[in-house]
This record gives structure tokens, C-alpha cells and sequence, in this order.
């Protein structure tokens, strides 16, 4: 493609009100100047002023949900009967099948900037093994890999990265050899340009370059439609067609504790014909930052923690629990025949970030700005769920399943997770006979990790350790 001159550029541009990001054109050399105009070129202005409009200078405070409309969403409790157990253990079985039949692919999504964590790489590169500091990524592919050794099938990862992150991401798999994972891909996801908060104007990340950055998850849809690293290969979507994938499993990399594939959920969501499913958990206090599955108008759909009117967040059940409890730990499964239809036509809204955006003066000089200054557009995957015809909500339980890493201290810091993985891991032993001291509050008092390899589930253990063996300091089990 030729390049477009400054005047063509400077004219599109124009119309859109954006033609500052010209302003350093006549200091650029070639390259430069390459760089800038294929970023413009990327650029969906008119879909951009409609953002802009709404979500910048428009109404910006977005109006609640009337409490009237909201009502809260049948889920699949956690089993207490025998009835109820043995409904599970069917859904267990059908889920089994479908991974014996090699009809089971996984979505990791490992494209965020991980701001919060404040860690310089990959988040999925940060060593959270409590004992042996392995990675995410290597407790989520061991996760895999042992899944294949079960099942006789290894599920084909597909990772989500941006382009951000991408090359250290797929360096860091490669370094380790893949983990011993038969099928990796990697696709990259799309971007979005921030925004001034007051201006709307989009912001320069330096002279030649847009601050640029990823478009959510919900950028997964697109991103796995699209073509391939090469520009040649099919997409992911096509090829798991190819592979007879039919349901995938999805996740987020900063979860260590997610049952990735887990039979039961994929059973229950195959049992149902559900084009999309979720994992929840009860949420554990009003103001506790997951999305809560709702139905608004009937119709079933995911309202995010910062957008839930408090009237709602706080409002309880006769018994005194929170009436909208379904937290969203962003595990979902998909039918592969419901992302093609979506991608064929629905458009995922885009929500609003605020953020602190770094950006270049007409000076030349960068602004490291102390508050937010840019509007970031974001699409959230939970969307896709009020169009899906059928779907299933199934409750997990928080201690086995949900410990993501978010921040460097404090809550859903590293220290919590290596705490809470200690205390799965320790309770597996316990359930294969081994000692495990407790302290007073229930927690173990050294960390305990399991690797996957090992044992998947406690049930794994039972063969493997000895009865009665007392764990007396740190244990790591590969
Ligand atoms: C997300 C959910 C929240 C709850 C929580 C559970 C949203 C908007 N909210 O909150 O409801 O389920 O997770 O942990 O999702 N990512 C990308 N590309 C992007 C943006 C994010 O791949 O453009 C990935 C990112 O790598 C991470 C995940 O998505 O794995 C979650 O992103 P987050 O940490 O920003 O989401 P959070 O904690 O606000």
C-alpha cells in the first residue's frame, strides 16, 4: 500500500478533528513519518467519533439501571443432596467424553498491561508457584499437559497476547520449551487509541506513535477470527474447526487456581446446549470488584462491578444474603458455532477506562501525568452472553478455584495467592491421609504446592502419598 501524503492525511483527519497528530510530521525522518501514517491508517475514525461522542464528551456518566429492571439470574448451585451430586457427576461424565473426543480447546487471554501488579513483563510470566515460583503460564500448560495424559487428548491452547507483550510472551514459552505442550498458538488482539479525558483528541505516545492500547477481552472474538501470525495460516477459529474443537474453555491468566477444562462445567454447559457459560462465585461482600450475573428485562447479562447501582450491590435476601451474589470469575465456555456467528455480525459495546496515559506535549516533551488523564476503550467478553439462546451459570467454590493476582500488596496480591494455593494444596493432603498442621483461622502455616503434573485434583494423591506422612515445613510435589 503507497503511503497516504500529509495533505491526503492531514484532510481525513481533519474531519475528524484529530489532525494534531500531525504536528511533528515535518521533524520526522522516513520512518518516522511510515510509522505515524500506518497507526492513522489502522485508525476506524468514524467508529471512533461515535465513542467519543458517547463516552467522552457526551453524557459520560453513564445512567443507572433502574433496580426495577434488574433480577437475579438461576444458577447451578453447588451440589448438597445426593440428587444434586449425582447431576454433577453426569455432567462430569459428559465432559469427560468431550475431552476423550478431542472436542475441547482453551482460550488463556493474557493480553492486559497488568498496571495494577506493577510487574515489568507478561503477567503470565510472574512467578506465583508458592514453593517453586513457577509462573502462570506454567501452572496453566502443566494444567494442560496433565489433562492430555488423563484424557488422551492434550486440549490445543490458543493465548492471547497484545502487541504490547506478544514477543516476550511467545519468547518466554519458547525459552521453556513450550512446557511440553503438543499445540500452542498465540494470536494478538486489537488495539484502541486513548483519548484526551476533556478534548476527545487522541493522545501522541511520542512524536511518531499513538498511545495505543489493547481493546479488552472482548477483542478475543475478533482477534481469533482474524489472520493468523504469518498473515497466511487460517485463523484460530478456523483451525479449531479443523481440529473438530467444539466447545472451548476461557480464562484469564491471573488466576493460578482455575480448573482449566474442567469436565463438570463443560458437561453442564454441553448438557444445557449452551452457546456461552460462566463460573460464579458468591460474592463475599458488596463491594467485592467482580462483575455480578443478572438478568435486566429478562434477558441475562453480566453488570460490572463499578457500574452496579449500590442500591443493588447491597441489597439483600430474606436470609440476609447479598440477592444479586453471582460473581463472574471470568471462566466461561463457548460453543465454537456461537463466536462464528458473533463474529459474523454482533458488535461487542465499548466501555469507558479512565486512566493515567503518559503523552507528548506540542513541545516534544512526555507528560508523566499524577492523575487520569485519557479515556481508554475497552470491550468486555461478557456481552457476548445476552446474545447467546441458551446458557448456563454454575456456581464453583471460591477456596478451590479463585485466587487471582491482581496487585502487588494487599488483596489478591501474591502473598494471598501463595496463602491460598497453600491451603488447597494442604487440604488435598489432607484428604489422602497426610497430616497437615492448621493454624487457629484454618490456614497452613507454610506453603504447600502441587504442581499439576502431579495430581490434578486431590483424588490424583491418594496412589501417590503415604498415609498417615506429616508435613512439617515447605513441600513442593512434582
Ligand atoms: C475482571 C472482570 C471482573 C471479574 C474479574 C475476576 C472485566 C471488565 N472484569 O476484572 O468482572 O471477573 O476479572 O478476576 O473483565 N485482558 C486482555 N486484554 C485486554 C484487557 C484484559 O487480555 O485488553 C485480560 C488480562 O490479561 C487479564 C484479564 O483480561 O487476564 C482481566 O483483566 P483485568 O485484570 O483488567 O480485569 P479486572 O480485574 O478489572
Amino acid at each position: 500500500m503507497e503511503m497516504e501524503s500529509k495533505q491526503e492525511l492531514a484532510e481525513r483527519l481533519g474531519c475528524h478533528g484529530q489532525e494534531h497528530l500531525l504536528q511533528f510530521w515535518d521533524e520526522l525522518d522516513e520512518a518516522g513519518r511510515d510509522l505515524l501514517a500506518k497507526e492513522i491508517a489502522s485508525i476506524d475514525f468514524d467508529q471512533l467519533d461515535r465513542l467519543i461522542a458517547g463516552l467522552v464528551r457526551g453524557a459520560v456518566e453513564e445512567p443507572e439501571i433502574p433496580a426495577e429492571r434488574v433480577h437475579p439470574i438461576d444458577v447451578v448451585r453447588l451440589p448438597q443432596t445426593d440428587g444434586e451430586r449425582t447431576a454433577r457427576r453426569r455432567a462430569t461424565d459428559a465432559g469427560e467424553e468431550a475431552l476423550a473426543a478431542g472436542e475441547v480447546g482453551v482460550v488463556l487471554v493474557a493480553g492486559g498491561s497488568g498496571t495494577r501488579l506493577g510487574f515489568p513483563g507478561p503477567k503470565g510470566t510472574f512467578p506465583i508457584g508458592p514453593v517453586s515460583s513457577a509462573s502462570l503460564f506454567q501452572i496453566h500448560a502443566e494444567k494442560l499437559v496433565a489433562l492430555g495424559s488423563r484424557y488422551g487428548k492434550q486440549p490445543p491452547l490458543y493465548v492471547m497476547t497484545s502487541p504490547e507483550n506478544h514477543d516476550a510472551t511467545v519468547e518466554f514459552f519458547e525459552r521453556n520449551g513450550r512446557f511440553g505442550l503438543d499445540h500452542v498458538r498465540f494470536f494478538i488482539q486489537g488495539r484502541m487509541p486513548a483519548v484526551d479525558l476533556k478534548t476527545g483528541k487522541i493522545l501522541l505516545a511520542a512524536r511518531d506513535r499513538l498511545a495505543m492500547s489493547p481493546d479488552g477481552h472482548g477483542g478475543t472474538l475478533a482477534a481469533l477470527a482474524g489472520p493468523g501470525d504469518a498473515g497466511c495460516e487460517p485463523s484460530c477459529l478456523a483451525e479449531m474447526g479443523e481440529r473438530g474443537v467444539q466447545t472451548l474453555f476461557y480464562f484469564q491468566v491471573d488466576n493460578p487456581m482455575v480448573e482449566i477444562a474442567d469436565p463438570t462445567f463443560i458437561g453442564l454447559h454441553r448438557q444445557g446446549q449452551a452457546e456461552m457459560s460462566f463460573k460464579v462465585v458468591e460474592k463475599m461482600t458488596p463491594d467485592e470488584k467482580v462483575g455480578v450475573v443478572v438478568l435486566v428485562d429478562g434477558r441475562p447479562q453480566v453488570i460490572e462491578y463499578s457500574d452496579l447501582p449500590r442500591s443493588l450491590a447491597e441489597k439483600r435476601g430474606e436470609e440476609g444474603q447479598l440477592a444479586y451474589w453471582a460473581g463472574s470469575i471470568a471462566i466461561h465456555a463457548f460453543e465454537r458455532s456461537f463466536i462464528e456467528r458473533l463474529v459474523g455480525g454482533l458488535r461487542l459495546p465499548f466501555h469507558r477506562a479512565v486512566k493515567k496515559v503518559p503523552y507528548v506535549l506540542p513541545t516534544g516533551e512526555t507528560v508523566q501525568p499524577a492523575e487520569p488523564n485519557a479515556v481508554k476503550f475497552e470491550q468486555f467478553i461478557f456481552d457476548a452472553l445476552p446474545a447467546a439462546e441458551r446458557f448456563v451459570i454454575v456456581e464453583t467454590d471460591r477456596a478451590v478455584e479463585f485466587e487471582p493476582l491482581k496487585n502487588a500488596v494487599g488483596p489478591d496480591s501474591p502473598a494471598t495467592v501463595h496463602q491460598r494455593m497453600s491451603d488447597l494444596f494442604g487440604g488435598w493432603l489432607e484428604q489422602a491421609g497426610v497430616v497437615v498442621p492448621r493454624r487457629p483461622d484454618g490456614s497452613v502455616p507454610f506453603a504447600i504446592e502441587i504442581s499439576p503434573l502431579f495430581a490434578l485434583a486431590a483424588h490424583d494423591l491418594r496412589a501417590k502419598v503415604e498415609p498417615g506422612l506429616v508435613v512439617e515445613r515447605p513441600l513442593y510435589l512434582r
